[in-house]
């Protein structure tokens, strides 16, 4: 088998137990065939020159982590101003929120052409290279410039928004372009895929050649969704440690006449916190009965403060909350617990296990491993219930949650109330099926066939 490079912006050091689910996935792939991780070492460096950066190597077991130092001018343009200021904001359908700067983009090109020169000088003729997520779209095109001839395969973590919406990047031709200097694209779901079919057929008259095969610009890339999974054994695993077992009883005495609501994000816009608290105060509104007895726990980790709408984001949050706790808060009660903070990973399966229901409300999301995480963490016998946003990608797998369209409050705050109803047949029968599904679809099947499709794959360039 070939050894596997991975690049993605950040990489995460397998040897750290903190890391995600993402992380230990890729880390273990890359453990037992070799390779080597590349990305950005977060460092910056405040008087460099821009399209230059120091590369600094060193091994982990088999793995060699390949870390590049970026330079202040090009973190700008290419990680606040490009990456999180324009194609964050417009994958996630928010035009609103972009701000198009051609400074911006050219830092982004600048970024990828320094990744491609430095990732060159690694690579041996046979290595399969994955490419990870909307930093590093056009990196695959920069390597083909250089000569690369390598398989070489991309995964979009985050949403494709349709073509009219995508359509409004000046630059989008060039950057749908790119991706045709892939072998294969993996996308979260179906929905994604089908916008990239409809974009590259209406705006690059590209024609279908074969199962998943798109063919434009004298190339062919095979585009499929894979929807990203959690190691549910290992979460399940972390989830009989001390520490969670912990965070399970005192979370459970503190609240113990209590039925606790969850919410666990990145503070970010895309992920509806202030919808959700809304629809939380709909809930207390509509339905008194919940006053006195259910809290919602809030833990929003910081992200991206640099971004201004990133900051806003975080005033509107602590002023509904503020008023939620104020309006119907007393000396016994308080409705809402909000934390701007990030839970250490090995207390969040004892947090998840002591609530009655999930809110996982995105406006919009590639995925969303919470909810995953949720079910992954609850008790068989007495599972707690996860409302879902439709606009989540992880709605297209997991249909026997409560899916909600989370800009409907009133709609929200019902689903939340017969969440915090419904009696326990029928939240065990909805359990059990998510359960299954997770444990099938997980991220170890994620990666397996994602990297088993780029090897039977050739580009026919
Ligand atoms: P994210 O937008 O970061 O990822 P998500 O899928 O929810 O979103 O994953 C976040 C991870 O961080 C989860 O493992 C979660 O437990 C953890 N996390 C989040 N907030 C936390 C907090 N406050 N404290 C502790 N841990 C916290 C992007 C896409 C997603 C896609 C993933 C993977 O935006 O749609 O699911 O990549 O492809």
């Amino acid at each position: 088998m070939s050894r596997l490079v991975v690049v993605s912006n950040r990489l995460a050091d397998p040897r750290k137990p903190a890391a995600g689910g993402l992380a230990v996935a890729l880390g273990e792939t890359l453990k037992r065939t070799g390779g080597v991780w590349f990305g950005w070492s977060g460092k910056v460096v405040e008087d460099g020159t821009p399209g230059e950066g120091a590369l600094h190597v060193s091994q982990a077991g088999s793995v060699t982590l390949a870390e590049l130092d970026l330079c202040a001018e090009d973190h700008d343009a290419y990680y606040r101003g490009y990456a999180n200021g324009v194609l964050w904001p417009v994958f996630h359908y928010r035009l609103d929120l972009a701000h198009f700067e051609s400074g911006h983009l050219g830092g982004y090109r600048r970024v990828n052409q320094l990744f491609a020169r430095k990732l060159m000088a690694l690579l041996k003729p046979d290595d399969l290279i994955w490419i990870h997520d909307y930093h590093l779209i056009p990196l695959a095109a920069e390597l083909r410039a250089m000569g690369c001839g390598n398989r070489i395969g991309f995964f979009l973590h985050i949403p494709l928004p349709p073509q009219q919406i995508l359509a409004a990047i000046p630059s989008h031709e060039w950057l749908m372009r790119a991706l045709f200097a892939y072998d294969l694209v993996g996308f979260q779901t179906e929905a994604d895929l089908l916008h990239f079919s409809h974009y590259v057929k209406a705006e690059a008259t590209a024609e279908t050649v074969g199962v998943s095969q798109f063919r434009a610009f004298n190339s062919t890339v095979q585009a499929k969704a894979f929807p990203i999974g959690i190691d549910v054994e290992d979460f399940q695993r972390l989830g009989c440690a001390r520490e969670a077992r912990e965070t399970f009883e005192t979370t459970r005495k503190e609240y113990s006449r209590r039925r606790l609501l969850i919410g666990v994000d990145r503070l970010d816009y895309s992920k509806g916190l202030p919808h959700r608290i809304r629809a939380f105060r709909e809930l207390l509104q509509q339905y008194p009965e919940n006053r006195h007895s259910a809290t919602l726990l809030q833990v929003a980790s910081p992200s991206r403060e640099d971004v201004d709408a990133y900051a806003d984001i975080q005033r509107e949050l602590e002023s509904l909350c503020g008023s939620i706790n104020g309006d119907y808060g007393d000396f016994e009660w308080m409705p809402i617990r909000y934390m701007h903070r990030t839970v250490a990973r090995k207390r969040l399966p004892g947090l998840y296990r002591a609530c009655a229901v999930a809110l996982v409300t995105p406006l919009r999301d590639g995925m969303n491993l919470v909810a995953k995480e949720f079910v992954a963490a609850q008790d068989e016998e007495d599972p707690g219930v996860l409302v879902l946003s439709r606009f989540a990608g992880a709605a297209e797998q997991m249909k026997e949650a409560l899916l909600v369209n989370p800009y409907d409050t009133h709609g929200t705050a019902q689903a939340i109330q017969h969440a915090l109803q419904m009696p326990l047949e029928e939240r065990k029968e909805r359990h059990a099926a998510l359960l299954a599904r997770i444990r099938e679809f997980d991220v170890h099947w994620w990666c397996r066939s994602f990297l088993q499709t780029l090897e039977q794959s050739r580009s026919e360039a």
